[in-house]
């Protein structure tokens, strides 16, 4: 599967960097092109030009309300990140079409922060854009929502994601959700990383879209998972996991095992990076709230077989036992056995009614502070009422 990704603000920036980054190593690694084009918008210069993969010239990091905010980005006010877009998209829209193999793209990927202002507020509006003109190819949204500790400290970051989620929700065909936070639970240390926790979010992606662009009849699978099957997945909101389970290497000749006894150890390994892909969603979500799921196992081919594939199967089916699941085996790798997933149409996401739950009650604590605030200013022209002003 091939495609453009658009990434804006600073964060969905980086993310379609580490994209360009991750186009290069298929190209390098397995000499197949998963991206046609990959472009980065925001309001700040300086962010920008700090990229280090996309192109660097104007038609690929694209400079929008120059105008309003002179370089310096919207200061986390999203409303002008989507005021900005509606007035400069069309510069967004122009340039993908300089996109070198843009005929051959399957689907759009636009990236942003939904705690920021410009990615925040810039996504709902490209989306729309996007989706208008070019209406045969689907238009996704991968959104990251913000660090536990900016949501304690910072009411706008929940009033953010919460406006950028609703809006988003209604014009993209499916929403990747991206916490954060999930990705320092297990290395804390990589709090600090966040170029780390950029190349985690992009990982799931090499195998997914690398597998239906092989030409090699050696590197495709029984069952092979193409650009069909996971258009036909993606819809609402979505999450990811990426598993792996390694293997052993070298084999000693006395080493040999009955078919059985081989079969079952390739059967554990291929449920134990099942296990890991489920439990590292990227958003904590019930997989029995999903109504379409995908697994890809990339492997070795001698590695893979009917049962692996079934049980893999079986499992899924037992914890989203409403999903179509549709599923694919990709020869390729080395060392280990690779389980993506993806859950898809989710009924269901408590952290995004906690963020719409949060952002009403902050808005009905405006509303009346302000309500103290114009009072306040009422008395104090009132008490100014007899005193002659020198202008
Ligand atoms: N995963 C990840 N999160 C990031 C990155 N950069 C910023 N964030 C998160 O994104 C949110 C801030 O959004 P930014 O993308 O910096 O904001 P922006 O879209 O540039 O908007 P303004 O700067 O307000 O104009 C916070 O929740 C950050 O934790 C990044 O490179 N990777
Ligand atoms: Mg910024």
């Amino acid at each position: 599967m091939k495609l453009v990704v658009i990434g804006s603000g600073q964060c969905g920036s980086r993310v379609a960097d580490e994209f360009a980054r991750l186009n290069r190593r298929a190209r390098a690694q397995r000499g197949i092109e998963i991206i046609t084009g990959v472009f980065a918008v925001n309001t700040d210069a300086a962010d920008l030009s700090g990229l280090a993969t996309i192109s660097s010239d104007y038609q690929h990091r694209i400079l929008i309300g120059g105008r309003k905010t002179s370089g310096h980005g919207v200061g986390k006010i999203n409303e002008l990140g989507a005021e900005v877009t509606r007035e400069d998209g069309d510069k967004v829209i122009d340039a993908i079409r300089t996109a070198r193999h843009f005929f051959e793209t399957d689907a759009f990927l636009i990236v942003a922060s939904a705690a920021g202002g410009t990615g925040s507020g810039s996504i709902p509006v490209l989306t729309q854009m996007v989706k208008d003109r070019y209406m045969d190819k689907p238009v996704y949204a991968l959104v990251i929502l913000p660090f536990e500790h900016e949501e304690q400290n910072e009411e706008r970051t929940v009033y953010n994601t919460a406006t950028c989620l609703k809006s988003i929700s209604t014009v993209a065909d499916a929403v990747f959700l991206i916490d954060n936070q999930r990705y320092i639970r297990k290395d804390f240390s990589i709090k600090n990383n966040i170029a780390k926790i950029n190349s985690l979010i992009v990982e799931p992606f090499y195998n997914l879209l690398c597998a239906g662009e092989e030409k090699k009849a050696k590197h495709i699978g029984a069952k092979m998972l193409d650009a069909g099957d996971i258009i036909q997945t993606l819809v609402g909101w979505t999450t990811m996991g990426y598993g792996k389970s390694p293997l052993s290497l070298f084999k000693f000749p006395f080493e040999r095992t009955s078919d059985f006894r081989k079969k079952s150890t390739e059967t554990h390994k291929g449920i134990m990076a099942m296990d890991a892909a489920v439990s590292e969603l990227s958003i904590r979500c019930k997989p029995v709230d999903s109504g379409r799921a995908l697994y890809l196992i990339s492997a070795p081919s001698k590695e893979m077989n009917m049962d692996l594939t079934k049980e893999l199967g079986d499992y899924l089916k037992d914890i989203a036992p409403e999903a179509i699941i549709r599923n694919g085996d990709y020869p390729r790798g080395g060392g280990s056995l690779d389980i993506t997933v993806i859950l898809s149409e989710l009924s269901d996401v408590e952290k995004i009614k906690t963020y719409y739950n949060k952002a009403a009650e902050f808005i009905h604590d405006r509303k009346n502070r302000q309500v103290e605030i114009d009072s306040k200013q009422r008395e104090f022209e009132e008490a100014s009422k007899n005193i002659p002003t020198l202008l």
